[in-house]
């Protein structure tokens, strides 16, 4: 696994203040790298106040000027336009809906862009992040396309994590200012990466999120509340599911799914049994049946003794 921030499990400066951007912010502290923060939206205003908790001078600019004024009133200096942002500082981190709105933002400021840095955090995918990262090369500018992994209230609290990737060397020049917003795990080079993780982590957690769902509707057909199954449902999940994915991380690449654990044939018996309470309770079947279909097509191709990452071969087409 790529390795965790160490900046951040040493901590920063005063992580009380790092980690409730709630707080109010102190004044900002001159030692502190200055941040540029472009995008003011639910997420941006979060990030933009972490920095300022944290005693980061702050700049702040978004397209519709109202947002800024809270932070303003928390001592960021709220700016024009973004060509003013982005002069004020090394460090520019940028939160706005796409990459069609942050290359608008953008427009105008390429005169100002060498020898700074832009943290992109920025939903898109693995191709927007390479091309504006070509496209920031172009201009001098060091780009670090990153990806976060929880929702703003959760920024700079225990459960944060952001993925990195992109120009060498950015993300260590700037490790303890980004410090404040959440762990950091940096995929390396590739800006593509921190996009292409950002999307196959959603689709494990829409995945999850969905089979809890149909846990908690089979089981809720037989009076059994949500609060009831979900302590159960957490621990299987966090333990031996968790392990299973460990074990079949290997399998999965070594293309070989020897099934000494559970044998496809076996996981299929139990689908058919998830499959039959669902019908007999009235609760929907889609997804026992995407399962069921995944499995019983391997083990029409022969694989019934394989285990059950046997599957990747089906889903990599
Ligand atoms: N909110 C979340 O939980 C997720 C967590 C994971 C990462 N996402 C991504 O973060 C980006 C911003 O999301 P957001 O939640 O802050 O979104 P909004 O509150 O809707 O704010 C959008 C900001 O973008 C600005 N904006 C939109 N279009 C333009 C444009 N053409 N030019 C300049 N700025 C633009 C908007 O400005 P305004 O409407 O206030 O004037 C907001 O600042 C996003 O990629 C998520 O996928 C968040």
């Amino acid at each position: 696994m790529p390795p965790l921030n160490p900046a951040r499990a040493a901590g920063p400066a005063d992580p009380a203040r790092a980690a409730d951007p709630a707080r109010a912010a102190g004044p900002a502290d001159p030692a502190r790298e200055p941040v540029t923060v472009l995008g003011l939206g639910a997420m941006g205003s979060v990030l933009a106040a972490a920095f300022l908790a944290a005693g980061h001078p702050t700049t702040v600019w978004n397209r519709s000027a109202a947002k800024a004024e809270p932070l303003a009133a928390r001592g960021a200096v709220r700016v024009a336009t973004p060509a003013e942002a982005v002069a004020a500082g090394p460090l520019i981190v940028a939160c706005v809906l796409d990459y069609d709105a942050l290359r608008a933002v953008l427009a105008g400021t390429e005169a100002l862009l060498p020898g700074r840095t832009l943290v992109n955090l920025t939903s898109g995918s693995p191709e927007q992040a390479r091309e504006l990262a070509g496209w920031a090369a172009e201009h001098g500018l060091a780009y670090l396309d990153g990806a976060i992994m929880i929702t703003p209230p959760g920024i700079g609290g225990p459960d944060a994590t952001l993925l990195y990737s992109g120009a060498p060397g950015a993300l260590a020049r700037h490790r303890d200012t980004l410090a404040v917003l959440g762990d950091q795990v940096d995929l390396g080079p590739d800006a593509g990466l921190a996009g292409l993780y950002d999307t196959a982590l959603l689709g494990l957690m829409w995945s999850s999120l969905s089979g809890w769902l149909q846990g908690v509707a089979l089981v809720g057909a037989d009076g059994v509340r949500a609060a009831d199954f979900t302590p159960v449902a957490t621990r299987w999940l966090a333990g031996a599911v968790a392990g299973f994915i460990g074990r079949y991380a290997a399998q999965a690449d070594a293309g070989a799914y020897p099934g000494d654990d559970a044998s496809l044939t076996v996981h299929l018996a139990a689908m058919e049994h998830l499959l039959h309470a669902a019908r007999a309770r009235g609760v929907d079947t889609a997804l026992p049946e995407l399962l069921a279909r995944q499995t019983e097509q391997a083990i029409e191709a022969g694989h019934g003794a394989d285990s059950y990452a046997r599957l990747i071969e089906g889903i990599r087409k």
